[in-house]
């Protein structure tokens, strides 16, 4: 049977965003499972309209054009399965990564991955850019604290293009497991914020509490200090470990 993930995989030297040129091909009639490849992007973006630094060569930056069964209501939980191949595709070259509620992946405290997930009239596009080659001098000022990549928290060298397969593959195998209906438990073993305190950062509020669980819909339920449990969805908030960007002795 042909996979269906990676059907199709455009490389690029340089694009814009590989999120905004997998839409463009959306918009054509690109297949199901076609992805777009770049190993720069000039303008690599995160949600909100924030920057993902994607300097050449260093990074692994991908984009899946999903056109999925499922309704548009349960489209978000692509950005879990997402979080998870990619959790996947890092655990299998040994690195010890986990998943940061909602969308990123993160290694001894540092965030060494993000999930952007987009709609472009019916289909999904799933953009996924993680930090391979860079070292700490290589991140602008302001991430230093935050940001490391592979290679630097391993120490070991990183193949990109069997990075590049490794996360199609699981991309593949965790789209259809989240198909099914099926990402929550996996996704909630991976999840190092559950349990954990964090700070709530909304556009109108900001407020501390313990991230308890993680709803059916994606929702993760923080107990705050007054005791009242509240639902914060993924796309309105940054949370952040209380101890750092995450909390490290957790990682
Ligand atoms: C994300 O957004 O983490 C989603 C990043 C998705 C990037 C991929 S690359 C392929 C595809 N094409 C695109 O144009 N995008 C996708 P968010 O949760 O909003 O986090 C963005 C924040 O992460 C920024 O404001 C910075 O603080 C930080 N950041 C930027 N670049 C980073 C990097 N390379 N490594 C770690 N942190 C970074």
């Amino acid at each position: 049977m042909q996979r269906r993930m990676g059907c199709v995989v455009r490389h690029e030297a340089e694009v814009d965003s590989t999120n905004r040129q997998a839409r463009l091909w959306a918009r054509e009639g690109a297949p199901d499972g076609a992805v777009v490849v770049a190993a720069r992007q000039t303008a690599g973006r995160g949600r909100m309209q924030r920057k993902w630094e994607s300097p050449a060569g260093t990074g692994l930056y991908l984009s899946a054009v999903v056109r999925s069964p499922l309704p548009p209501e349960k489209l978000p939980c692509l950005t879990f399965a997402a979080a998870m191949a990619a959790c996947d595709a890092c655990r299998a070259l040994g690195a010890r990564a986990a998943v940061k509620w909602p969308n990123d992946l993160v290694l001894e405290g540092r965030k060494i991955a993000g999930i952007l997930l987009e709609r472009e009239g019916d289909a999904a596009v799933i953009g996924i850019g993680v930090n391979v080659r860079q070292r700490l001098c290589d991140f602008p000022e302001e991430l230093r604290e935050k940001a490391g990549s592979l290679e630097m928290l391993t120490g070991r060298p990183v193949d990109l293009s069997a990075l590049e397969r490794g996360l199609i593959d699981a991309l593949g195998n965790r789209v259809a497991q989240a198909e099914r209906g099926e990402w929550r438990d996996d996704y909630r073993a991976m999840c190092k914020t559950l349990g954990a305190p964090v700070r709530v950062i909304a556009a109108d509020e900001t407020f501390e509490g313990t991230a308890e669980e993680m709803d059916e819909t994606g929702a993760l339920l923080v107990r705050d200090k007054t005791g009242t449990l509240r639902r914060v969805l993924a796309g309105d908030v940054s949370v952040r470990g209380l101890m750092g960007y995450v909390d490290r002795d957790r990682a």
